[in-house]
């Protein structure tokens, strides 16, 4: 196993229209997760992945049950509750740039979720844990469950990738801002976007940014800059990696676990930083393309012909 990650998934309905959610009547179901993103992204790009969760003892569990191990995602440690549901969500696509999302996930399978769901075993078996800062935010037991997983994945020499993902419908500013400094700072990788680094420290430079997570002792900060691409640092460099024009974007949703799945699938194909970083900035920008959170994630050929094709780089 290359990859092991954890978190909710939910069933997602998004609309048919564009505008505000009271005039949307008709909906398409699919499946959206942080987590389940990313892991089918790396199942995509041929790598094998575990996705650790619980889902509720109902139909709409069941199906994306089978959606994700469809995908070619291990879910032999997912579990199903009986005595709470899967939850949902629903988006509201105002424009392409402007996406909302509604949640219905208060008390569902995943957020009962506890650290007794790990299997230490499964976990040591794998290079990198991916750790979601939405997993925290959906209950106590969550957040227990999530240093935890870092405490195991340590004891075992994995690799702890870390993207914030700071949600702010789930919790309150001073509970974000505390837990996900906690993670980062036992965290070897960390994928935050601009946005959320300004909301941890209180700074916008960029490169300041990156020396303020570095300080908390990670080995890699990738730092996602949008359309500009992202900016990496180690202790000993940095540098800036353009992005890739997307003719039109459709729904940006998902496009930071399409980022983070090409970064980690650099980083398992053994290429230097400067290129597992392009290759994040690419799935990251094809999955704008396609409405979805999974939907437009590439397969190699996709990829390579995304990356070969002429476009101009955004600086
Ligand atoms: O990164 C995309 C996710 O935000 C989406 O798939 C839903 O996991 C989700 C969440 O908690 O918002």
């Amino acid at each position: 196993m290359d990859v092991v990650t954890f978190g909710e998934t939910m069933v997602l309905f998004t609309p048919e229209s564009t505008g505000l959610m009271r005039y949307a009547h008709t909906y398409t179901r699919k499946f959206g997760g942080s987590e389940t993103n990313f892991a089918i992204g790396l199942a995509r790009l041929g790598h094998s992945v575990g996705w650790i969760s619980r889902v509720g003892n109902d139909e709409l569990g069941k199906a994306m049950l089978s959606f994700v191990r469809g995908e070619g995602v291990d879910t032999s440690c997912v579990r199903l509750d009986p005595d709470a549901p899967t939850g949902l969500y629903f988006k509201e696509i105002r424009n392409a740039s402007d996406v909302n999302v509604y949640y219905y996930r208060k008390g569902s399978a995943a957020s009962r979720m506890t650290a007794a769901d790990l299997d230490e075993a499964y976990l040591a078996q794998a290079r990198y844990l991916f750790v979601s800062g939405i997993t925290p935010a959906l209950s106590e037991s969550c957040r227990e469950m999530v240093f935890e997983a870092i405490r195991m994945a340590k004891a075992s020499g994995l690799t702890v990738v870390f993207d914030p993902n700071l949600r702010k419908k789930l919790w309150t500013e001073e509970q974000a801002r505390e837990t996900l400094l906690a993670i980062a700072a036992q965290s070897d990788i960390i994928l935050p976007g601009l946005s959320e680094g300004t909301f941890l420290f209180g700074e916008t430079d960029p490169v300041k940014l990156g020396e303020r997570f570095l300080s908390l002792g990670a080995k890699i900060v990738v730092l996602k800059l949008g359309e500009k691409g992202a900016h990496y640092f180690t202790p000993e460099e940095n540098l800036h990696i353009p992005g890739f024009h997307v003719e039109q974007m459709v729904d940006p949703v998902g496009a930071g676990d399409g980022f983070a799945a090409g970064f980690v699938s650099g980083l398992l194909d053994g290429l230097p930083l400067p290129e597992a970083v392009k290759r994040a900035n690419a799935v990251g920008a094809i999955v704008t393309m396609v409405n979805g959170d999974v939907e437009g994630l590439p397969e190699r050929s996709d990829l390579k012909r995304f990356v070969e094709s002429p476009g101009e780089e955004v600086m």
